[in-house]
């Protein structure tokens, strides 16, 4: 399995766990993380070389007090983009956001402050978001004369459906704690800190077996694009790959002699 060492990424740091998470923190807080360029080929520099590491889960941070402010205004303002240049940016954000959803390596989020435009559609492509007290969640797209181009009319109206995604757009809708858990932005919202939250269950995906992690962050993405019956038949082959894996006889022989932890709440 190749390192991550050759990577020499201007706006991520990267930190190895030795149980095998990997720590990716977004790297411009003086810019609250907005998503430039170079910083969206970093991504797909980095979720490239991912599926083919040792890394089993990826913890995805950001420096500062603000998790993303979405596409960089100001170098986009700079650079009075064409249509056609536009659209090539955006199919760059499309390349590094599928490298990480569809990976098969479980990504989860720990957001902060400003979950907004492109930073929304960044968490939203990660297969878990923790979001703390601060964090908040908005599209300021339509305020600022814009329109979504990284995915969240396909991600964000996921999570959320389509009604709330055109009211967020709309009308600059804020959604914060235990209502934007209700609606479907954040599956945690902790007390302290989101780090540390997405690092315990980072550490817990990275226990299961990678074969299995590819099914459930890989599989579950593309069946979601397809036909009941194609999604069926997918489900099926992939079913037959992942569960008859050699890995996993061992856990299903402590199941079948009682020595495997049982399924049912603690205490
Ligand atoms: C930025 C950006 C940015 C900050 N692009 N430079 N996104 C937005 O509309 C969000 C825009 N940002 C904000 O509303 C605020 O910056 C925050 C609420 C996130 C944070 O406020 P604050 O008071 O802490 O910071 P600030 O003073 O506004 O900004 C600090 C610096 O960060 C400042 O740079 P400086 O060089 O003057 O110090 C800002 O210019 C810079 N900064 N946000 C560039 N977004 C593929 S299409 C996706 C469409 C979108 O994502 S639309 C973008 C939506």
């Amino acid at each position: 399995m190749a390192t991550l060492d050759h990577l020499k990424l201007a706006n991520f740091t990267l930190e190895t766990h030795p149980d095998g998470v990997l720590l990716a923190t977004l790297n411009r807080p003086a810019k609250r993380n907005a998503l430039d360029e170079e910083s969206i080929e970093n991504l797909i520099e980095l979720f490239s070389a991912i599926p083919r590491s040792d890394v089993r889960a990826v913890v995805l941070a950001a420096a500062g007090d603000h998790f993303c402010a979405g596409l960089d205004l100001v170098e986009h303002h700079r650079k009075d983009r064409s249509p056609a240049e536009f659209m090539q940016i955006c199919l760059r954000w499309h390349d590094a956001f599928n490298k990480m959803e569809y990976g098969g390596v479980p990504v989860i989020a720990a957001l902060k402050g400003a979950v907004v435009g492109g930073g929304l559609e960044l968490a939203s492509s990660a297969h878990i978001r923790v979001a703390d007290q601060t964090t908040y969640f908005a599209l300021p797209e339509g305020q600022r004369g814009l329109f979504t181009g990284g995915g969240a009319t396909i991600r964000v109206s996921g999570l959320v459906g389509k009604a709330r995604m055109i009211d967020m757009i709309l009308t600059g809708r804020i959604y914060k704690g235990q209502e934007a858990v209700d609606v479907g932005l954040a599956q945690y919202l902790v007390e302290g800190s989101s780090l540390d939250k997405a690092l315990e269950l980072a550490r817990a995906a990275a226990a299961n077996l990678p074969l299995t992690n590819f099914a459930i962050c890989s599989a579950i993405s593309h069946i979601q694009n397809m036909s009941a019956l194609d999604a069926s038949y997918t489900e099926a082959v992939v079913a037959g790959m992942v569960n008859t894996q050699p890995e996993a006889r061992a856990r299903l022989e402590a199941f079948a002699n009682k020595t495997a932890a049982r399924t049912r709440p603690q205490g």
